[in-house]
């Protein structure tokens, strides 16, 4: 493993850093996954007993079972899963999955001993947070439910997805494996150095303004695809220009994408709740009850379907020329 100013001066030079198996899988990761096993059980029952899909898919394994259920339903399965809500209308039963091994693992002591190294002590965790299991691209293909939390990932910086107020925050992206991300299943793509250059422009690709994209024509640069074994992480700047490769293999893709800034800044989303995740000076103000956490998203919500969301001021226009 890299020393901190090893770890600190890589991550200044290239835009990010991948630190190999930092994560222990039955410790770190192993919750999480039965997590999802117990989700996707409980969603494919219920769905089945309402005559959503034709099976409950019982004895398939978790990434066959959730391409069946994803294949044989309208419902849209990435809502029930991922830790954030969507960018389009909020309702006060839009889903969001909110337990305690993902709140815990916000909180990982491995991951935010890494994170410390490059932001400091005093630790926010950031609400622009997803999970993002992939199946083979050749059943999602058709679905329609597009999303990136689903699909390959178009190219873009982390910077550009969230707004102008927060071009200052250090905000500290951090991509976790939870299964072997590879060449053929799916995994990202950087181009080393690309954070030292400013903010490129974005094209509107959808998904109520949520979905922006960096034209593959000012993509010119050097590609380096970043294979990485399950329980590795990648520690990554927010101007770091990515991209995820399609999963052509015949399993799941399976990644949690995570973000840290230095407390007081902010969060380029605020009307979603993030919270202390680590403080040297006040201690005290790290939350550390779940319950909290989940009463800050009721309530987020609650707010949000009755004001609606704020106007999501992008800074590109679809009529930009390089758009066209
Ligand atoms: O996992 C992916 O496909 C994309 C992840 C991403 O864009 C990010 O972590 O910022
Ligand atoms: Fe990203």
């Amino acid at each position: 493993m890299l020393n901190p100013s090893e770890f600190r001066q890589q991550f200044d030079e290239h835009g990010f850093v991948v630190v190999e198996r930092l994560l222990d899988l039955e410790e770190d990761l192993q919750p999480l996954v039965e997590d999802y096993e117990a989700l996707l059980d409980r969603l494919a029952e219920e769905w089945y007993i309402a005559g959503k899909i034709p099976s409950a898919f019982r004895d398939l394994p978790f990434g066959q079972r959730l391409a069946a259920v994803i294949s044989q339903s309208d419902e849209d399965l990435y809502r029930h899963f991922d830790i954030s809500m969507p960018h389009g209308p909020i309702d006060e039963h839009t889903p969001i999955h909110l337990s305690e091994p993902v709140f815990n693992f916000l909180r990982n002591r491995r991951l935010l001993d890494q994170v410390e190294m490059l932001i400091g002590p005093e630790i926010y965790c950031n609400p622009i947070q997803h999970v993002r299991i992939k199946p083979p691209e050749a059943i999602v293909v058709n679905n329609p439910h597009q999303s990136n939390l689903v699909k390959t990932t178009t190219w873009h910086q982390d910077q550009g997805v969230a707004r102008v107020e927060a071009d200052a925050t250090e905000m500290l992206t951090v991509w976790i494996a939870v299964t072997d991300a590879t060449i053929e299943n799916g995994c990202l793509c950087v181009v080393p150095g690309s954070h030292q250059t400013g903010l490129t422009t974005h094209c509107p690709v959808g998904d109520h303004g949520g979905l922006l994209s960096i034209p593959n024509k000012l993509i010119e640069e050097n590609v380096v695809p970043l294979p990485m074994p399950a329980g590795s992480v990648l520690f990554m700047h927010r101007l770091t220009k990515h991209t995820s490769l399609t999963n052509k293999s015949d399993s799941i893709r399976w990644s949690f994408d995570l973000r840290y800034q230095p407390v007081g800044q902010p969060t380029g989303r605020d009307e979603f709740p993030g919270f202390v995740a680590r403080s040297r000076r006040q201690p005290e103000s790290a939350l550390t009850d779940f319950g909290a956490w989940q009463a800050l998203w009721a309530d987020a919500r609650r707010y949000l379907a009755e004001h609606g969301r704020p106007n999501r001021t992008n800074r590109w226009s679809e009529d930009n020329p390089v758009c066209a």
